[in-house]
């Protein structure tokens, strides 16, 4: 009997097991020198956003890479996975104007997933996203400083949605959409973590706003999965 009952438990966690997700993780390198940002000298000239920069200049944030290639904002997704999106009960994402700057400048979230966008600044914004996707709405909205939060819901996958503030036209945000919970952005050290992936065989796609995609096919089992992409100054 206790025999049976072994037999029975070491299966049933042995099902649980195989059933149970796992992570994809990974770094990402970038290889070569990238072109040299570019100063905001417009947000200079605007009295209201200089005061928040003590004479120090901004600059642009094309390629956020560490000093031996760790290469953020590259969001990481599992390709042609929908119809998993669990946006609806998901915590809202979160997009600040800051600094006359959207933060982050990268940003994903899952289809139907709340997109807050608050104005921790003392002047006005315009958020003016401009979808290319049908069945995503287009948004024009003024922000007062103070003003109450923006939220904003997308129904479809799209790469790379844009936000613009029209008041201070260096102003842009790119949000990506997913229709599953699987995908990532790059963190300053080039990490990336998708979690609790079922089990599977996936095509991992790293995509960067300058740089373009990258595809590597990855199996998920019973522990993590491992994926590097290094990515080339052109
Ligand atoms: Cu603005």
């Amino acid at each position: 009997m206790k025999s049976i009952l072994s037999i029975l438990v070491i299966g049933i966690l042995g099902a649980w097991q195989t059933a149970s997700a796992a992570d994809i993780v990974g770094t990402i390198t970038l290889k070569g020198t990238p072109p040299a940002e570019k100063d905001i000298t417009p947000l200079m000239d605007n009295p209201d956003c200089a005061a928040m920069y003590n004479g120090k200049m901004p600059t642009t944030h094309f390629y956020v890479v560490g000093p031996n290639g760790e290469f953020a904002d590259v969001v990481v997704s599992l390709k042609g996975v929908t119809g998993k999106s669990t946006g609806d009960s998901a915590a809202p994402a979160v997009l600040d104007q800051k600094g006359c700057l959207y933060s982050p400048g990268i940003l994903a979230i899952q289809t139907n997933q709340k997109i807050i966008v608050k104005n921790s600044d003392t002047c006005i914004h315009n958020v003016h996203c401009s979808p290319t996707v049908d069945g995503n709405p287009a948004h024009n909205d003024v922000q007062m400083a103070g003003g109450p939060d923006l939220t904003y819901t997308f129904p479809k996958p799209e790469m790379f949605l844009k936000f613009q503030c029209d008041v201070h036209p260096w102003m842009f945000a790119w949000v990506s959409v997913f229709d599953s919970p699987y995908f990532a952005v790059s963190d300053k050290d080039g990490k990336f973590v998708i979690k609790n992936v079922p089990p599977g065989k996936y095509t991992v796609e790293a995509d960067h706003r300058k740089l373009g995609a990258q595809t590597q096919d990855v199996e998920v089992a019973d522990k993590d999965a491992t994926v590097n992409f290094t990515f080339t100054v052109k």
